[in-house]
Parts: C-alpha cells; sequence; structure tokens
C-alpha cells in the first residue's frame, strides 16, 4: 500500500514561441510553476533546435503552427517580436491552448480587443507578463492605498528609465516598426509603468498630454521612426494627476521603474530595483518599510517566499506571475493576475500617447 502525502496537481505541459531572453525568463518560471517544458518553436528549426536545448525542451518543432497544433501542449508561451504577438495568440486560442502572451499585447488596440472577447468566448485563460505587480512590496504599495493609508489620491509620479539604446550603434528588431510597431520605448516599457501605477492606485488613466523624442535619428544604418523617451502628463478619472517618464536612452538607469503615490495623509514609494522595500512618507514619520512577511498585507505576504534580509527579486516576480496564471488555469482565481483585459489597456494608452504626441493635444483614453 501507498500513501499520497502530497496531494495530486495537474502537471500543466507548457509550450513556447521564440526562443530569446524572454523565453528563457518564461521557461524557468514554469519550471518553477513544476509545468513540463514540452516544446519550443522559433522563427527557424535551428533557433528552435538551440532553444530547445537551452531550455532543455523535450520538442523542437519546425513551426510556431506545428506547435499549436500539438494537442499535448497546455499553455502556449509567446515571446516573438511585438508584431507577431495578436497572430499567434489568436492562431493559440483558435487551438484551444491557455495562452501567456508577451506585451504589448498587439500593436494595435483593435485586435487586442478581438482577443479579449476570444479567450473569453473560449473560456481560456489569457494573461500578459505585467510582472512589477508581484513583488510583494509593490503589492504591500497597493494594499496601503487601497486600505486608505494614504488617505485621497492626489498625485502619482512614475517613471520607467533604462539606458540599453543610449549608445546610437545599439539596435534591436523593436527599432523597425515593421516588427516592434508604432510605438517603442513606451509600449516596451511604458506599458509596464502604465500598468503598475493603475494597479497600485486602483484607478484609471483618463486622459493624457504626451511629447515623445528620438534620440540619434539613425540606428543600424536606418531612419529611427519610433520615439525613445515619452514624458505624459495624466488625469485620473478619479481626479488624481500624474507626471510618467519614460527613456530608453538614460545613462546609468538599467531597470528604473518607480512609483510614487502621494495622497493627502501619506505617500508610498516603490522602486523595482530596491523591491525589497517600501518609502512611506508623512508628516508623522517617515521611512523604509521592509519586506517582513508577518508584518506585510495578506497578498504582499503570499507572494514573500523567503524571510525577510533573503532578497527576492525580477526572477521571483515572473515565477509568481506565472504560477498565478497557472493557477486560474488549474482551476484557482488569484488577486491581481493580469489578464488579456490588462494587455489591451496598455495598448490603448499607449496609443492615447501617441495620438498626443502627434497632435500635441491632450486625448481621452478609450475605456
Ligand atoms: C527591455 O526593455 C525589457 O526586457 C522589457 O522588454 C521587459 O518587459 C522589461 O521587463 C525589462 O526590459
Amino acid at each position: 500500500m501507498t500513501t499520497d502525502v502530497i496531494p495530486r496537481v495537474a502537471t500543466l505541459r507548457a509550450g513556447f514561441i521564440g526562443g530569446g531572453f524572454m523565453a528563457a525568463v518564461h521557461s524557468r518560471a514554469a519550471r518553477a510553476a513544476r509545468a513540463e517544458i514540452a516544446a519550443i518553436a522559433s522563427s527557424t528549426t535551428a533557433g528552435a533546435r538551440a532553444a530547445a536545448e537551452a531550455l532543455g525542451a523535450e520538442t523542437a518543432f519546425d513551426t510556431p503552427a506545428d506547435l499549436l497544433a500539438d494537442d499535448d501542449v497546455d499553455v502556449v508561451h509567446v515571446c516573438t517580436p511585438n508584431a507577431s504577438h495578436a497572430a499567434i495568440a489568436r492562431a493559440a486560442l483558435e487551438a484551444g491552448h491557455h495562452v501567456v502572451c508577451e506585451k504589448p499585447l498587439a500593436t494595435a488596440s483593435t485586435d487586442a480587443a478581438a482577443l479579449v472577447a476570444l479567450a473569453a468566448e473560449r473560456g481560456l485563460v489569457a494573461t500578459v507578463p505585467f510582472v512589477y505587480r508581484f513583488h510583494p512590496m509593490a503589492r504591500e504599495a497597493r494594499a496601503r492605498v487601497a486600505a486608505g493609508e494614504t488617505g485621497r489620491v492626489l498625485s502619482v509620479h512614475g517613471a520607467y528609465l533604462q539606458d540599453w539604446m543610449a549608445d546610437p550603434a545599439s539596435d534591436d528588431w523593436r527599432v523597425d516598426p515593421e516588427s516592434g510597431g508604432p510605438s517603442r520605448a513606451f509600449a516596451d516599457i511604458g506599458s509596464h509603468l502604465v500598468d503598475l501605477v493603475e494597479f497600485i492606485v486602483g484607478d484609471r488613466i483618463a486622459r493624457v498630454q504626451a511629447t515623445t523624442r528620438i534620440a540619434h535619428a539613425e540606428r543600424g544604418g536606418r531612419e529611427v521612426r519610433t520615439e525613445d523617451l515619452a514624458a505624459v502628463l495624466a488625469e485620473f478619472a478619479g481626479g488624481a494627476i500624474a507626471t510618467l517618464l519614460v527613456s530608453q536612452v538614460a545613462p546609468g538607469h538599467k531597470n528604473g521603474l518607480v512609483v510614487e503615490v502621494s495622497g493627502t495623509d501619506r505617500s508610498v514609494r516603490f522602486e523595482q530595483e530596491r523591491p525589497e522595500e517600501l518609502w512611506v512618507g508623512g508628516n508623522d514619520g517617515t521611512g523604509l518599510v521592509a519586506r517582513e512577511p508577518g508584518a506585510l498585507s495578506p497578498d504582499a505576504a503570499r507572494l514573500s517566499l523567503v524571510p525577510a534580509g533573503h532578497p527576492m527579486g525580477y526572477q521571483d516576480a515572473f515565477n509568481a506571475f506565472v504560477a498565478d496564471t497557472y493557477a486560474a488555469i488549474t482551476g484557482g482565481a488569484p488577486d491581481g493576475l493580469p489578464t488579456f483585459a490588462d494587455g489591451l489597456r496598455a495598448v490603448r494608452v499607449t496609443e492615447a500617447v501617441l495620438a498626443s504626441a502627434a497632435s500635441g493635444t491632450w486625448q481621452e483614453v478609450v475605456a
């Protein structure tokens, strides 16, 4: 006789489309969530084979279509260049797979909206890795705002600064609008900023006034047509105002995502490069709150896997996102899971930012 000491959980079989940096991050997270790394496909057979070897996938398919035709795959992770996201996500849903699709969900909001509708119609779980939501101290900021600790929110000060495009010699598939889409820096990292700001504040940006810049007119021998940086003034539906700065040409900043929310009573500030703490400011005292699981809100404590003083980081946040996605697939309803609706939301804000920069006027964000 045997005794089961661990409850049986469904083992999901994950497939990955794309073989770059993000596929590696996704597959590590899938493995941590006890999925089988079943299959991978890329733009070439050789690329798929190399990625299968590197990630330890069971099967390398010749094409994404071959992978999508495999009924043994439960969930498909789309980690390809931006312009291909919508078509692959659509095909994956139509084939009956649950989907994790990299941001931007689509390069046009009409496509993103169609994907939201399709996922709902098919009853499939469809998520977008807005993973910064999964840092425990970002959840703590959200919980404190929701509990009224900040008072009525008056202002938000947010930035997402990187420097990997600061050198004019830096080039990437994102520079070409054919593969990157009409927005570059904002779609890539402004989308994360908008998502995190709205997640922590618990309110939506209603209108924006934006200006964008191209830092270097030419990269890789071709004219640059998409923005390296954007400055955005925003108004929330509830009346709060915000300034958001997004740049991939800010020397010295590697992944500087910062959100500060100030209310009538207190401010809270989360910095993703210092994810173990939350700055809380008030007239009655200002200081850093450390990630002490026993002292955190329930959702922040849930995501705190190791005791204080044992730093958690980006891959942990990613792992938590994938674990929650898989929990939703197996019937759970984890709080704060970013779905295709959130992916659509980020595309709509991106479109409003581009429209405002082009027209020089305030633009309403489609609700
Ligand atoms: C590059 O800008 C990048 O890898 C983004 O594409 C990710 O979404 C962000 O999390 C880190 O930076």
